[in-house]
């Protein structure tokens, strides 16, 4: 059985998977996702014909956050999603009162998990147009819609949605099946999906600000506390709160892994004396950390790997995230997750060393006299965001080298899972103000931006004028969208590694760099070199 699919920055030989995904992503699964992505299409062509519909809205989230990179490996949830999708298409047809004709919006799943497999074969990635840079921007748009629906999926967990950015998921899905838009149409599309984004980023900054507290730098412990204890990975932070009250007065010690780790800055969450800890790194050692980790292990959301046999047996996944063989907890009731920690092995105290988090726009803007005063002063002579997700690639120890050498008078920033590269090392601080600030998680991108924004309007100039340098990691979907959205704002001279993206076609890559003059990494004494310069 065949398959492809290139959404990610592991996709093989830099062009794309078509054997079995680098992801652990069997053709099976690539096929079904294939399949429920053509499905909301169908969905879409309806929904963007009628009114706002919650179950319909909330469904379309889920099913897209289903397809991105690392979240769900099973084929028969992927399955149960194709058949609720065909069954939402058809309400959404009788609710519209219009019925549309093509091969999208006649779509019809068999009742099977092999014939729909068989017919997501047929679909692939798309099929609607055979210029390859149309295609090009419609994978843009395509994983931007993606990503953006991740984020989503966490703001709507805490109560928030938004109708327009909703109408602009199905209108964006629908337009994809239109044969009659050209290459400028999509390009547009994809750079509202960057503004519509920024939107999304900014609901989930405020459902986490309105449900948890503005974050606070805080101190995190990387060594291990005597007792029982869960490890907790993925971005939820609901999951989180709600695994923290369940396992209040039980004796269970609650740690952070990988992008969990802002949970510590959160006041809401901080308040738990039971979260004692980070325990490990970003998600692509996760093999070799559990294995090492005696407790329970969830995840909330991607980035899951092929479990080994050493701790599948201690693993839990819990909302879209699942991969076969592994024990999903389905809805709000983590006594099994507290069950098996509390029978399994305890942790021993060994305390580690102690990084700080809970650098987000509330807290850094709270100094921004400081930093604006220190600046001005010249102690600080540039910022650098060094974010972005992480991979296994040993290309990416250029963040490291990055940060290592970033002069001593720059302040660092940075966000998502590529903060591991560098987060443990030590670069003191000017003035009492941290030379390393960690904003976040992916999901914190907004916080970045409202830093940059207010900083540029403190020194009354564009973003683009500041004495700032991005230098951004991407491995998923997640990462396509905020790129869009840092383009809707015209932040340009973004660096981005550590390769291009294997759907960007070179026309659309020159398109690119003509507008935004983004760039791949090359060396870190040239690039650092440019952007001092
Ligand atoms: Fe990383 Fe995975 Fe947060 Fe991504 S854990 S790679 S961009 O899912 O979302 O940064
Ligand atoms: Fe390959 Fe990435 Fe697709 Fe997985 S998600 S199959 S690694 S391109």
């Amino acid at each position: 059985m065949s398959m492809f699919c290139n959404q990610c920055e592991q996709a093989a030989n830099g062009t794309g998977c078509n054997i079995s995904g680098v992801c652990g992503k069997k053709p099976e699964v690539a096929a079904l996702q294939d399949h429920l992505l053509y499905g909301l299409k169908s969905l879409a062509l309806y929904a963007d014909k009628m009114g706002r519909n919650t179950e319909i809205d909330r469904f379309t989230i889920e099913g897209l956050f289903s397809t991105v990179t690392n979240v769900d490996f099973e084929a028969a949830r992927i399955g149960a999603l194709i058949t609720r999708c065909y069954e939402l298409k058809e309400k959404a047809k009788a609710a519209a009162g219009v019925t549309l004709s093509g091969p999208v919006a006649d779509w019809k799943p068999a009742a099977d998990l092999v014939g729909m497999t068989t017919q997501g074969e047929a679909h692939g990635i798309n099929t609607q147009h055979v210029n390859e840079d149309i295609r090009s921007v419609i994978e843009i748009l395509m994983y931007g819609l993606k990503g953006m629906s991740a984020y989503m999926d966490h703001a709507m967990i805490l109560g928030k949605t938004d109708n327009d950015v909703m109408a602009f998921f199905h209108k964006a899905l629908a337009a994809t099946t239109d044969a009659n838009l050209g290459l400028m149409d999509f390009v547009g599309l994809a750079m509202e999906c960057g503004k519509q984004n920024l939107t999304v980023m900014g609901l989930l900054d405020s459902a986490h600000t309105d449900t948890y507290g503005h974050p606070v730098p805080t101190p995190v412990q990387l060594g291990t506390k005597a007792g029982k204890a869960i490890l907790v990975t993925g971005h939820d932070m609901k999951m989180m709160e709600e695994i923290l009250k369940q396992t209040e007065g039980k004796g269970i010690n609650v740690y952070t892994h990988g992008e969990m780790l802002p949970a510590h800055g959160y006041p809401g969450l901080k308040k738990y004396s039971h979260l004692v800890g980070n325990y490990g790194g970003a998600w692509q050692d996760q093999a070799k950390e559990f294995a090492n980790f005696p407790g329970a292990i969830i995840f909330n959301t991607n980035c899951i790997q092929k479990p080994a046999e050493s701790y599948i047996d201690r693993l839990y996944t819990w909302g879209l995230v699942a991969w076969p063989g592994v024990k999903h907890i389905d809805g709000w009731d983590f006594s099994p997750v507290i069950n098996k920690a509390l029978e399994c092995q305890s942790l021993p105290e060994n305390p580690g060393q102690e990084i700080l988090t809970g650098f987000g726009h509330n807290a850094v803007l709270g100094v921004a006299d400081k930093v604006i005063a220190a600046v001005k002063s010249g102690d600080i002579k540039h910022f650098f965001l060094i974010g972005g997700c992480d991979g296994a690639k040993s290309g990416r120890n250029y963040y490291t080298e990055f940060a290592e050498k970033a002069p001593k008078d720059t302040v660092i920033m940075t966000l998502a899972c590529g903060k591991y590269r560098f987060n443990k090392l030590e670069f003191g601080d000017i003035g009492g103000i941290p030379r390393l600030l960690d904003i976040g998680q992916c999901n914190d991108a907004y916080s970045a931006i409202k830093i940059a924004v207010a900083l540029a309007g403190a020194f009354e100039c564009g973003v683009n004028d500041l004495p700032l340098s991005m230098v951004l990691s991407w491995y998923e979907q997640k990462a396509v969208v905020i790129l869009l959205t840092l383009f809707h704002l015209g932040i340009k001279n973004i660096k981005l590694g550590p390769t291009l993206p294997a759907f960007i076609t070179p026309n659309v890559l020159a398109f690119l760099v003509e507008n935004f003059n983004i760039g791949p990494i090359t060396t870190v004494d040239a690039d650092m070199k440019a952007m001092l310069g």
